[in-house]
């Protein structure tokens, strides 16, 4: 039996996707297997909050060796940029000297507008490969969890912040009561912490159970995140749907009373509400659907080696381990995947096995098709690979449903 990690209500398991290795350990043959947990998703009907019942250990999914670099999306550099644009909106008052502290700074896409900007800013990852290469751009990070002694520290050394910002981070760390409470000490009385993530009613949508893996502990929607604020003396008082990762919101939380609540948000939760977000029959038809994307995968995957054809990988994504892994899916289906991460390439997926090559290497192998992992960036990534369809190579998407590209 699993409690919910936020209000401790009994959980009510949705679908058990087997067991999964570590979704970033991308590996040498001769490295040794990756951990592997149990992954099996649940909802809290208390609180709204869908969860993963186990998670492996934090230093085994972070550590020296992250191999995600968020900068290297053009897309996800201009989506920060204007991120950073709407926080310094909301600040009245323009002579203030700002204090901006991101947790989970990944390479520093976000704050080097901090630091373009001259608006004192910290950083803080348990990566220390990342936070390398935030101090080699002159982005100021610290490696490190987030947690009491950090937020301590901080204070200490730098003072309360005005801003908190996080993407795709929160859903990732386990013990969400703690985070709220320590980035509650952390912001000044009129602070917000503004945080964003991919959308639950995106993936129940899409069916991108993909976006579930060791990391992504929590998917998160308006009601989840208005109840664990409320229970952590704080407030969520709007939200802003944002179309990365196939639909995320950014929520904006403050202290109690401090900011107004707006009318999105009361909209946002009436959907919610309508939708059924604490009626089990929506997760039951998710797990339906996550079953037949995987029959239908498989279906198709088999009918083009059966007749012969040449099927490859596009993108090593973290959310390509569950699909493979999930669907049974090793090299006898997909000889191999390309992606542009050098730190990726000659290693092999976890779990699945299949080697990771150069895109320039793919075009020398020339697949039939390719199967696009980094759906997130399906818009960015054809247009800038449209060479490929010229060679004969076709794309095969699963997100929303499994086709292959005209
Ligand atoms: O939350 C997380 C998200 C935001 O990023 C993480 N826990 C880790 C990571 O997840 P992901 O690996 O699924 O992210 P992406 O951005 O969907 O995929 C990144 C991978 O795709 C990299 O290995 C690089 C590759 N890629 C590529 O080869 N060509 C990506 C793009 C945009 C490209 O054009």
């Amino acid at each position: 039996m699993h409690l919910c990690r936020s209000c401790s209500e009994t959980l009510t398991p949705i679908i058990n996707f087997g067991t999964m290795p570590i979704a970033n350990y991308f590996r040498e043959h001769s490295d040794p297997p990756p951990a592997t947990f149990e992954m099996q998703a649940l909802v809290c009907l208390g609180c709204s909050l869908f969860q993963l019942g186990d998670q492996p250990l934090p230093e085994d999914m972070f550590n020296g060796y992250y191999p995600f670099y968020t900068g290297l999306s053009k897309h996800m550099r201009q989506h920060f940029s204007s991120a950073f644009e709407s926080i310094l909106e909301l600040n009245q008052d323009k002579d203030k000297d700002i204090f901006i502290v991101e947790i989970g700074c990944n390479d520093g896409t976000f704050l080097e507008n901090a630091l373009k900007n001259g608006v004192r800013h910290l950083g803080v990852d348990p990566s220390s490969n990342v936070v390398e290469k935030c101090q080699s751009k002159g982005v100021n990070a610290v490696k490190g969890f987030f947690g009491k002694e950090m937020a301590e520290k901080i204070i200490q050394n730098h003072g309360q912040a005005n801003y908190v910002f996080a993407a795709n981070v929160i859903c990732h760390i386990p013990n969400v009561n703690e985070i709220f409470i320590n980035i509650g000490k952390l912001l000044e009385h009129d602070g917000v912490f503004v945080f964003e993530e991919p959308y639950l009613f995106s993936m129940l949508e899409l069916v991108s159970f993909d976006q579930l893996y060791d990391e992504h502990v929590f998917m998160f929607s308006a009601t989840s995140v208005k109840n664990i604020a409320k229970l952590n003396n704080l407030e969520l008082f709007d939200v802003e749907k944002q179309q990365t990762h196939g639909g995320s919101m950014r929520y904006f939380v403050g202290k109690i009373g401090q900011h107004q609540i707006s009318r999105r948000l009361e909209e946002c939760l009436n959907y919610e509400d309508e939708s059924g977000v604490l009626n089990l029959d929506i997760y039951k038809k998710f797990a339906e659907n996550c079953n037949k994307k995987k029959t239908e995968l498989n279906n198709l995957l088999d009918s083009l080696k059966n007749a012969g054809k040449k099927v490859a990988g596009y993108a090593a994504t973290s959310k390509s381990t569950t699909i493979l892994n999930f669907c049974e899916i090793d090299s006898n289906l997909i000889s191999f995947i390309s992606d542009s991460t050098p730190d990726k390439i000659g290693k092999i997926t976890p779990g699945s096995g299949i080697p990771i090559i150069t895109h320039e290497e793919m075009i020398i192998r020339k697949p039939d098709y390719l199967v696009l992992f980094a759906w997130n960036h399906q818009r960015e990534i054809l247009s800038k690979e449209d060479r490929l369809v010229n060679l004969g190579i076709s794309w095969i998407v699963f997100v929303p449903e499994v086709k292959i590209l005209d």
